[in-house]
């Protein structure tokens, strides 16, 4: 497959695994995991894409993602894959609470800052708020909205004081709301 069509099936992995796994009929489980045999057949059987998925075509995806928004696991003998963040419906990531870096970053687009500078940062219809470590994921991320914002988020002060905060296997922060007074934008 050439680069652009992985692309493509990149996004569309992102959207069965993240929001819709009805749209193909796929059976998840509560942690969000999926057979990849399952998955293969289903999106071959879609005729959606002209050349036949392989495990070598979604094995490429997953080591090649930018982000590795992907995880396999083996379990009695079947291969599992989930995307590793992201998510829009409740799934069970298995994630524990740890501590934050004192300072974490939200990319956002300038035309939502009056509405987070009112309620905070919200889930919307994602499972978590996303933050990253650094800068320039944050610039990525809110450019994808439109003219980019970033929030600095006093994220250690929030742990310190009784908010929950996880990092994905992808290293994304995640936590349920960042209430207004632990943002500044910069
Ligand atoms: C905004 C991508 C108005 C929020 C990225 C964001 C990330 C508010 C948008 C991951 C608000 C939701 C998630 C409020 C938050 N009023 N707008 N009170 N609170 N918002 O896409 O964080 O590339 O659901 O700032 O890289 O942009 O797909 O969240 O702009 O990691 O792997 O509402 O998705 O990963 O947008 O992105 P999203 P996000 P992938």
């Amino acid at each position: 497959m050439n680069n652009s069509k992985i692309i493509k099936l990149e996004r569309y992995m992102s959207y069965l695994l993240r929001h819709h796994p009805e749209d193909l009929n796929l059976n998840m489980d509560n942690c969000g995991w999926v057979k990849l045999d399952e998955l293969i057949t289903k999106l071959n059987e879609s005729k959606k894409y002209s050349e036949n998925i392989t495990k070598d075509t979604i094995f490429e995806i997953v080591k090649t993602s930018n982000k590795k928004r992907f995880d396999t696991e083996e379990y009695n003998n079947d291969i599992y894959i989930r995307a590793n963040q992201g998510h829009s419906i409740p799934v069970d990531l298995n994630l524990n609470s740890i501590c934050p870096p004192d300072i974490l970053y939200h990319g956002t687009a300038d035309r939502f800052s009056k509405s987070i500078d009112e309620k905070g940062i919200l889930k919307m219809s994602r499972q978590y708020v996303h933050l990253s470590s650094d800068i320039e994921t944050a610039k990525q991320v809110g450019m994808r909205h439109g003219n980019c914002l970033i929030y600095k988020v006093y994220a250690g002060r929030m742990y310190r004081e009784g908010y929950k905060f996880y990092l994905s296997k992808n290293n994304v922060w995640l936590t349920n709301f960042v209430p207004n007074l632990y943002i500044e934008k910069i």
